[in-house]
């Protein structure tokens, strides 16, 4: 059987709250507020364990190592790591923070998967996200790639292509702007790109940055050797980029049959509606357009209602996952309510997870996981340990509680002792999921 399995990225030990992230209204709102590391990594664990037990193949993704010495060093300090750290505190803090951001926790956006019905060889296709729209994003590429090369490392079933060039007219954000639609997992599905940015001649947001380009969608498209007839590429409204949708994963959610969004969501919805209608095969598609009258785009950003994650459990039951702020949301919550009361879509019920550690960093349920599809062959090539299970689990909970401060600021990132501390942590994680050595080039 062939299932839609989820990859959650681990919080890593430096979460914090720094503001890098322009356009993103959470993280400029909550910058340098204290954070708390353990809570955000216990909130984490938390999901994925709640998912796990409805049935779904839960994943985990080890985050990288922050601060990235690497980075201070290509960008000139030197001397040895206590060195590096007091220079760039005093004389960059800016940087120190870009290095030390946890980011990589919202694997939604470290790569875009095609699962292998979809793809012209029958493999499953990766290309790691550049993320190259902001410093602190365009540190993840390398380590994500090495990550997913040890985790899905069979060739027989798995093919991983490079990131895109590192430039803005190939700016890449991963699977938050790429959603399927099939009748079934294994059936070949619909891949759908949305973009931010296409040709010179398109509306473009005027406020804040759009982070996806067309080009990029379309490269991707081609390496992974999708059928044209089945993909498509829709341009994210430009206005609310400008409100601060500066993923389309915080807009619009897709599973299956299902396509949950936003009406202000894409520039030409009428048209994407249509294009879903005739292609995909199989069923019917369930379009369920949110007017802006019952929730506006504000609301949709503050409760993240379609950060949510659309899943289908073991007893087949399709469920939301969403992230508590929709439940103190009264106009989202209600929302909520009549979705499950209608009859006219599949989904049953809705469970809501306080995640509010990555939420106030603007990454909610759907941030923090990548889809992958997989059939049972291809689920057997994953790395075993870095399933979840109740060992897994409750290793993983203790390692947290030993590792992981409660309370965390910027300058406490310049203190070699946290460095050390984060060292220790990730080496014991490594043993803990059995893989090696994905540190040590982050460490030359
Ligand atoms: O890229 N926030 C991330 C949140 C990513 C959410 N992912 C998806 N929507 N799929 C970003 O904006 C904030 C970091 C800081 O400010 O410290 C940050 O990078």
């Amino acid at each position: 059987m062939t299932t839609e399995a989820n990859f959650d990225g681990l919080v890593g030990p430096s979460h914090n709250y720094a503001g890098l992230a322009y356009g993103n209204v959470a993280s400029t709102k909550n910058a340098d507020q204290p954070s708390n590391p353990r809570e955000a990594a216990l909130q984490g664990l938390r999901k994925m364990k709640a998912l796990q037990e409805l049935g779904i193949p839960q994943g985990i993704l080890p985050p990288q190592e922050r601060p990235s010495l690497g980075l201070l060093r290509r960008l000139g300090f030197s001397g040895t790591d206590a060195h590096v750290l007091a220079k760039v505190r005093t004389q960059a803090p800016g940087l120190l923070a870009a290095a030390s951001s946890a980011s990589s926790m919202w694997t939604a956006n470290a790569a875009t998967v095609s699962p292998s019905a979809d793809c012209a060889d029958g493999k499953v296709h990766f290309t790691p996200a550049n993320l190259c729209s902001q410093l602190h994003r365009s540190i993840e590429p390398a380590g994500t790639a090495t990550v997913l090369k040890k985790v899905f490392a069979s060739a027989k079933h798995f093919v991983h292509h490079d990131p895109l060039p590192s430039t803005p007219a190939l700016g890449d954000e991963g699977a938050a702007n790429h959603t399927r639609l099939s009748w079934h997992p294994g059936a070949a599905g619909l891949e759908i790109f949305t973009y931010g940015r296409g040709s010179d001649s398109d509306p473009a947001p005027t406020r804040y940055p759009a982070r996806q380009t067309l080009a990029a969608s379309e490269a991707i498209a081609r390496l992974h050797g999708l059928s044209p007839a089945r993909t498509y590429f829709v341009q994210q409204n430009p206005a609310v980029i400008d409100q601060g949708v500066f993923h389309n994963d915080v807009i619009a959610v897709g599973s299956r049959e299902v396509l949950l969004y936003h009406q202000h969501a894409f520039l030409h919805t009428a048209a994407l509606r249509d294009w879903i209608s005739k292609s995909l095969k199989g069923t019917d598609p369930c379009l369920i357009e949110v007017p802006a009258n019952l929730v506006a785009v504000e609301d949709a950003i503050e409760s993240y209602l379609f950060n949510s994650q659309l899943v289908t459990g073991a007893d087949r039951e399709v469920r939301l996952i969403v992230a508590h702020e929709c439940r103190e949301n009264p106009r989202v919550w209600e929302f909520l309510q009549e979705l499950v009361d209608d009859r006219s879509n599949p989904i049953v019920g809705i469970h809501v997870h306080d995640l509010r550690q990555s939420m106030r960093n603007g990454g909610g349920p759907a941030c923090l996981r990548l889809r992958v599809t997989l059939s049972d062959d291809e689920r057997r090539a994953v790395h075993r340990k870095c399933w979840l299970n109740d060992e897994r689990f409750g290793e993983l909970l203790n390692w947290v509680e030993r590792h992981y401060r409660d309370k965390l600021q910027l300058k406490d990132m310049a203190d070699p002792r946290f460095l050390d501390e984060t060292r220790a942590a990730l080496d014991r994680l490594t043993e803990i999921l059995g893989l090696g050595s994905i540190y040590d080039f982050q460490r030359a």
